[in-house]
């Protein structure tokens, strides 16, 4: 772990192994923290806030130091990728793809640290002087997930720098050796100590010490509801700020008028990309009846030619899960789906043979859903695509059923739109509950554009000008160059 600008193990002495799920080895042994370590990094991170340089450092030095950092990543990516394949099992060739989407991120805040310096006022007073100035918020904590952890921390670490806070950063358990290498760059570049702090740990002990000291201003948080629940109530305690991307359950409409192989090329990919494990993963195909049988035959038929393997598997199209513990909750999810009514087309059972050893689920369709099946609204965050269809007589009471049915989630973070109809998709993009929504397309993002939930998908922006917003403070200073009485009471007599 790295407090105050050092290395260190756990106050315990406890640690863990890191196991690659592609093959269950060892892959790395690391501290194993505690909420006492959390403690003394919430310290160490407040000191530098209050007493060091680093919040009152000039817009400039903090971007020059992100575009370091970018320099940094780009010169070490494939080492860098290669540690985040190990941790997670994901094919190296996603991994380097994450590290180019990770120096957009950095370079992204880097220049928005110097663009948004506040604005003046016209109070139309000459006398009066009238502006907002931005500020860091303070001490951040920064809890991150494990399907892009350097990513996801990326999102987190570069507008927290770029404001001027300091941070304690908490990854996953699972996947912890590229947090580790950021804070060692960060050191490197000459981030002076206590501002950027590490804490490897459970949420339970660690997390929950991040959430609750009242030393700490702020908690930006990527994970799941139920957690994200927690640590909203956590924070409660002392009013804290946060930020919080839980996931979600994303629409893709397909309209019989689309471009239908695109449409179904890309709900294959907006599903079993890095197998489901995708918080914007479209994981609920939601399509036009007369074209039912068209798209899912053929997903289904694309479904089961989908190659698994392991990070360095050059034939491999996607790779296992994260966890058994995971891959356990996924297969529950699939057999209660069955249960409820729902149709398997494929998949459907762990995968044997040469991937027994790793955590592999296949691709996985769930054919004939309905909105009472806890698959239509329950995160798997695996590889398993949920079919519900819709009808209409008019064009309106089609684009009416869509949007009912994609609207029917306690999500709100993404969703897609597929039609040959220019003014249908403005429509339905402009009737979707969500925080992202992709016209004729699924998946891509930038970092100048916000990204984040509506709904129970959480609470803030990411990315774009807002996600820089969310770590600071804005200041109106109202300056009175010409002070004179107020004159609103009655001035008494002989006073
Ligand atoms: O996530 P958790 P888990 C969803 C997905 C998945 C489910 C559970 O549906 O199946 O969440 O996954 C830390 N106080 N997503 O259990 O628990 C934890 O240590 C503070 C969606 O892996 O949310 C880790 O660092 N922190 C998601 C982080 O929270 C706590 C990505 C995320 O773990 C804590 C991952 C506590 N009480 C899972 N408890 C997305 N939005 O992309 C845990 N943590």
């Amino acid at each position: 772990m790295f407090i105050d600008g050092q290395w260190c193990e756990a106050a315990s002495g406890k640690q863990r192994e890191i196991t690659c799920p592609a093959d269950g080895s060892v892959v790395a042994t690391v501290a194993e923290g505690d909420a006492s370590d959390a403690a003394r990094a919430i310290d160490a991170a407040r000191r530098a806030f209050d007493d060091g340089d680093w919040a009152t450092s000039s817009s400039a030095d903090r971007a020059r130091l992100l575009h370091r950092l970018a320099d940094r990543l780009e010169g070490q990516k494939d080492d860098v990728a290669r540690l985040e394949s190990l941790d997670t099992g994901k094919r190296l060739v996603e991994a380097r793809i994450d590290m180019d989407d990770i120096v957009g991120v950095f370079r992204h805040f880097a220049s928005l640290a110097q663009a948004h310096a506040g604005r003046v006022i016209d109070t139309g007073m000459p006398d009066v002087s009238s502006r907002v100035v931005t500020e860091p918020v303070g001490v951040c904590s920064l809890i991150t997930p494990w399907n892009y952890p350097l990513l996801q921390t990326a999102w987190k670490v570069a507008p927290a720098l770029a404001a001027g806070n300091t941070f304690v950063l908490k990854p996953s358990e699972l996947t912890p050796q590229t947090s580790i290498w950021l804070v060692q760059a960060l050191h490197d570049l000459g981030l002076p100590a206590g501002v950027a702090n590490l804490v490897l740990g459970p949420g339970g002990t660690v997390g929950a010490e991040l959430t609750t000291s009242p030393l700490v201003d702020l908690v930006s948080f990527t994970g799941g509801v139920e957690t994200g629940r927690t640590i909203m109530a956590a924070a409660a305690g002392t009013v804290k700020r946060v930020a919080l991307e839980l996931g979600g359950k994303n629409p893709n409409v397909i309209f019989a008028d689309a471009d239908l192989p695109a449409a179904i090329d890309n709900a294959v990919t907006a599903i079993f990309l890095d197998s489901g494990q995708v918080c914007s993963a479209g994981a609920r195909l939601v399509v036009e009846e007369s074209v039912h049988d068209q798209v899912v035959d053929e997903i289904v038929r694309r479904a089961g030619h989908i190659r698994l393997g392991g990070p360095f598997d050059e034939q491999a199209e996607t790779g296992p899960l994260i966890s058994e513990d995971h891959l356990r909750k996924v297969a529950s999810y699939v057999e209660t789906a069955v249960q409820q009514g729902a149709r398997l087309r494929c998949g459907g059972e762990r995968a044997g043979g040469d991937l027994a050893g790793g955590s592999y689920y296949p691709p996985t369709v769930l054919d004939d859903c309905t909105g009472e099946m806890d698959c239509v609204h329950e995160e798997s965050f695996g590889p398993v695509l949920t079919v519900e269809t819709f009808s209409g007589d008019t064009r309106d009471e089609a684009e009416d059923a869509a949007a009912r049915i994609a609207n029917d989630t306690v999500y709100g973070l993404a969703g897609a739109v597929w039609t040959s109809d220019a003014g249908r998709a403005e429509r339905m993009a402009r009737r979707l509950r969500h925080g992202t929504i992709w016209i004729n397309d699924y998946h891509p993002y930038v970092p100048q554009a916000e990204w984040g939930g509506m709904k129970q998908s959480g609470v803030g922006r990411e990315l774009g000008i807002d996600g820089l917003a969310e770590y600071q403070e804005t200041k109106h200073i109202w300056h009175n160059t010409r002070p004179a009485p107020a004159g609103w009471f009655a001035m008494p007599e002989n006073a």
